[in-house]
């Protein structure tokens, strides 16, 4: 249910909320795993293992791997109107998503915000035009129209400091009330809000995720074949380049230069994958 460095909070079948701690000195678990578990007190518990994970979502650096979450069937990327977002941040983070089979939605939140949402919706476009949705909502007013993208589906929302990651949860979950003034009190410190994850449950079997905010995300851990399938219009064209390992930057008969050339990717989107094999 909620990760603290070096130990967990558990939930077992019956709703019990106990601490677990891992076996070791690693810990291995994220958010939204399902794990087995050995009583060693009444209220603590030993983590043997986890139980297979259908995605496992994280990002990477050269020296280490940070789990965000497991078991997760979407990522709910939240950006606002203000502060400002990061359009790098985001691509890396779909990226990560479709590497990992996951769904991904755009929440562009402060659509109260009025005089900055224009803008932010116009940098959004083109990932609307792929097909990912955007949906702009305000969570201080009413965060209700997100519900039906929620029903169902383990979410874990991921976004900057500041965008209004747990605002979200609290208008959506009930309950997460108490969480609230927490949150806000540590916010007059300007400091980052939330700095573990926490699984919350919705209604109807949906569950929602909120990690804290993020500054970079790292894919040293993907591979390029597995970056280029990240960008998702890129798909239709691997395959036509005259090249099997075309990195598609200045081979001859690269078919995706050709359709950043005809216009049918966007130009942008390229130079984003670019610099994530820059990396590489
Ligand atoms: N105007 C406006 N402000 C909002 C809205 N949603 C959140 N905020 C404010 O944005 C600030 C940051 O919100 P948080 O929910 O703490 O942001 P977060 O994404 O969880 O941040 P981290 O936990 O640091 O990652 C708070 O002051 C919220 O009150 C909104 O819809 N409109
Ligand atoms: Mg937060
Ligand atoms: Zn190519």
């Amino acid at each position: 249910m909620a990760v603290f460095g070096r130990h967990y909070e558990v939930e077992l079948g019956d709703g019990a909320r106990l601490t677990g701690f891992p076996r070791g000195k690693k810990s291995p678990y994220a958010c939204g795993d399902r794990v087995a578990l050995e009583r060693i007190a009444a209220d603590q518990m030993l983590i043997l293992r986890h139980l297979p994970r259908t995605s496992l979502l994280y990002r990477s650096d050269a020296y280490r791997e940070k789990l965000i979450a497991a078991n997760a069937t979407q990522i709910v990327l939240v950006v606002a109107t203000e502060p400002s977002f990061s359009d790098d941040l985001l691509t890396r983070a779909l990226v990560a998503a479709e590497s990992q089979g996951l769904a991904s939605i755009i929440v562009l939140n402060k659509a109260d915000l009025a005089e900055d949402l224009e803008q932010a919706q116009a940098r959004l476009a083109p990932l609307q035009a792929l097909g990912y949705p955007v949906i702009a909502i305000s969570a201080r007013a009413d965060a209700t129209p997100l519900l039906p993208f929620l029903a169902g589906e383990v979410s874990v929302l991921v976004g900057q400091s500041g965008m209004g990651k747990s605002t979200l949860i609290n208008a959506l979950v009930p309950g997460a009330a108490a969480v609230t003034r927490e949150i806000s009190t540590a916010l007059d410190s300007g400091k980052h809000t939330t700095t573990h994850a926490r699984l919350y449950h919705l209604g109807h079997g949906g569950m929602l995720i909120d990690s804290p905010g993020l500054q970079e995300f790292g894919l040293a851990h993907l591979s390029r074949g597995a970056i280029e399938q990240g960008f998702i219009e890129f798909r239709p064209h691997l395959k036509a380049c005259r090249f099997r390992d075309c990195r598609h930057q200045s081979e001859p008969g690269c078919a995706v230069k050709l359709a950043v050339e005809q216009g049918v990717i966007g130009h942008r989107r390229y130079e984003q994958f670019l610099r994530l094999m820059a990396e590489h």
